[in-house]
């Protein structure tokens, strides 16, 4: 299997199945002097991790980074960072049926197809398992990027399945299972999650991001927008059917006297392009939203096909989510900061004696 590296100076590759005895990661191209430490891996393996609601997957995983490599006294060297986490809570068992079939709705179909051979167990690649190993990659990047540039990257939940949020609240989202910015409707999607889960059903979301403080220039026209670069980041999570950038499909039904951002010496007037104008950032935030469809492994009899041809029902068991777009908040903000990182190292390699360009209006 190719294609498990992402990025051009920042990169990362990543590595292991679902149960397996471990997944892990190598970073290559962080700039050396970086402080970074095992334990500041913890928060954000924490927040997307499973088990940690009723909400969620109830695999249990502690998710112990060990960082292998490009780390000496505290510090990156500038030399390939390897991170490592071994799997613990693996029931394989679970996947004894779906090794004979195919889950409809899921790759399990067309990794077999494309392979001729897939390792069944937990989904194997293709699970959520690995975006573990990007959302680590992602706490370098957001810190060198908070300590380099001042630049913030965060995301919340902003749809689950019809609920949208009522109020906005940037300080309720680390304080509910949900990462909801309303914290008055915690109680409500508690309860819709309830039903659902005992219904044996999924639900799709919407997570959005934001990243403040990204200067302006990064990205490269052509063929390595920003917004490019952005979207195949988010569609290579799992699950993911949508990428949206600033207005994204809104804009279709507008006008351009309403969809163009108004500028003046104080700054721009709205944000509809969502930061990045030409596929170079302009200054504003970066916003990013992203659809993640309705988990395919699910109690609900579906019919499918089984390696020897023949029509069955498949029921999924197991330790599945209800709704993998709460805990890819995390993930969608990993992968915002990895594409940020890698461009604005770019943007350092071929632009970084061009400077501060006047005017200079956000
Ligand atoms: C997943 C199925 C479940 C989740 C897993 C993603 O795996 P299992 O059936 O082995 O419990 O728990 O998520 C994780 C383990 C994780 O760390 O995200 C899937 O099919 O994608």
């Amino acid at each position: 299997m190719s294609s498990n590296s992402f990025g051009k100076l920042f990169t990362v590759t990543t590595f292991g199945e679902s149960h397996g005895p471990a997944i892990g990661c190598v970073i290559d191209g962080c700039p050396p002097g970086l402080p970074i430490s095992a334990e500041e891996f913890r928060h954000d393996l924490e927040r997307r991790a499973t088990g940690r609601s009723r909400h969620t997957s109830q695999r249990r995983e502690s998710d112990e980074i060990d960082i292998l490599s490009g780390v000496y006294e505290g510090r990156t060297t500038g030399t390939p960072i390897a991170l490592l986490i071994r799997n613990t809570d693996q029931r394989s068992k679970d996947y004894g049926d779906i090794a004979q079939t195919f889950r409809p709705g899921h790759a399990d179909y067309t990794y077999w197809q494309k392979y001729g051979i897939r390792d069944p167990r937990g989904g194997g690649r293709s699970s959520a398992r690995e975006t573990t190993m990007r959302v680590a990659a992602g706490v370098v990047a957001k810190k060198w990027l908070a300590e380099r540039y001042g630049v913030r990257v965060r995301a919340h939940l902003s749809q689950l399945g019809e609920v949208t949020p009522r109020g906005f609240d940037w300080a309720a989202v680390e304080q509910n299972p949900f990462f909801w910015p309303d914290a008055a409707q915690v109680p409500e999607l508690e309860k819709y999650m309830d039903a659902l889960r005992k219904s044996g059903d999924s639900v799709g979301a919407r997570v959005s991001a934001v990243a403040e403080g990204v200067p302006p220039g990064w990205g490269e026209p052509i063929y390595g927008k920003l917004d490019g670069d952005l979207a195949a980041a988010m569609m290579s999570i799992n699950a993911v059917k949508g990428v949206e950038i600033g207005d994204g499909f809104a804009a279709v039904a507008q006008h351009g006297s309403e969809h163009r951002d108004e500028m003046g010496l104080d700054g721009f007037a709205s944000n509809h392009a969502g930061g990045i104008l030409g596929g170079i950032s302009s200054g504003q935030p970066v916003a990013v939203s992203v659809a993640f469809k309705p988990t395919s492994s699910i109690l609900i009899p579906g019919h499918s096909v089984n390696l020897a041809g023949e029509p069955v029902e498949v029921v999924t068991k197991g330790r599945h989510d209800p709704c993998v777009g709460i805990r890819a908040t995390p993930i969608v903000e990993a992968m915002l900061a990895l594409v940020l990182m890698d461009h604005a190292l770019r943007h350092r390699a071929q632009c970084g004696d061009v400077g501060e360009v006047q005017p200079r209006i956000a």
